[in-house]
């Protein structure tokens, strides 16, 4: 009786200890990644899950790291105590619960990445299309309209209105990457790949490159416009008649 209530004792401390220390380490976390702002739909969503991911991540590494330090310190050898530690059997109960608890947290986050996947990259109503090149060490855009298309060296597209980036590289393997919008896929010669967001905040932002893909592969920046749909129609009025001027300049 004695025993089982001292067990009991150190069974709620260190379940007590524990809590504590996800607390602190999902903090200590998300305090050292502070993230970009959300600036598309699918941002929200994405930072959910990472969020997920943080506490679980807090939460094992409190549960190993609370329980090793815990019996290192509370069960250490006393000053004069010679004797042998007790013998343990092992407990089938203690690794059946180890192993199906964590199996049903992989399969429960599987899930989720599945489900947030499918989600984020479905096709919706209304997309502005937009045909993404990338090569060494630069990106092109082709933007069609009724008159023909033209191309453009930045991405300019309206706020609050899908976007569906249909991406080809010209040389080697790319990536298509803006951080805000917490997006990213790879860009392949030989083959079509596609991407979707929604952005919904206007303002300037980064395309990067995510492939190690040469030299100046540090430097293969494109700038991003998000813009209201009316400055958005009037850059596309603007755009298309320019490219018309210089196709009919050179016939
Ligand atoms: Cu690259």
């Amino acid at each position: 009786m004695r025993q089982s209530s001292t067990d009991k004792r150190h069974f709620i401390t260190v379940s007590v200890l524990v809590l504590i220390g996800t607390a602190v380490m999902f903090w200590l976390l998300d305090s050292a990644l502070p993230m970009p702002i959300q600036a598309s739909i699918q941002a929200q969503t994405v930072d959910q899950v990472f969020q997920w991911t943080l506490i679980a991540i807090a939460f094992l590494f409190s549960l190993v790291v609370v329980f090793m330090l815990y019996t290192v310190i509370v069960f250490r050898r006393r000053r004069g105590d010679t004797g042998e530690g007790e013998h343990f059997e092992g407990n089938t109960a203690l690794e059946i619960i180890w192993t199906v608890v964590p199996l049903l947290l992989v399969v429960l986050f599987g899930y989720i990445g599945v489900t947030t996947l499918t989600d984020i990259t479905k096709a919706q109503e209304n997309e502005v299309v937009v045909q993404v090149e990338g090569f060494q060490w630069s990106w092109l855009f082709t933007y069609p309209t009724d008159s023909g298309e033209f191309t453009s060296t930045e991405l300019v597209l309206p706020v609050d209105q899908p976007a569906r980036m249909e991406m080809s590289s010209r040389d080697v393997n790319h990536s298509f990457w803006i951080v805000e919008m917490r997006v990213k896929q790879d860009v392949l010669p030989g083959q079509t790949t596609v991407l979707r967001f929604t952005p919904t905040i206007e303002g300037d932002y980064k395309l990067r490159c995510a492939e190690l893909c040469g030299l100046s592969h540090w430097n293969m920046l494109a700038s991003v416009r998000i813009v209201s749909p009316e400055e958005y129609d009037a850059w596309l009025a603007q755009q298309s008649s320019q490219a018309a001027a210089i196709t009919t300049a050179s016939n």
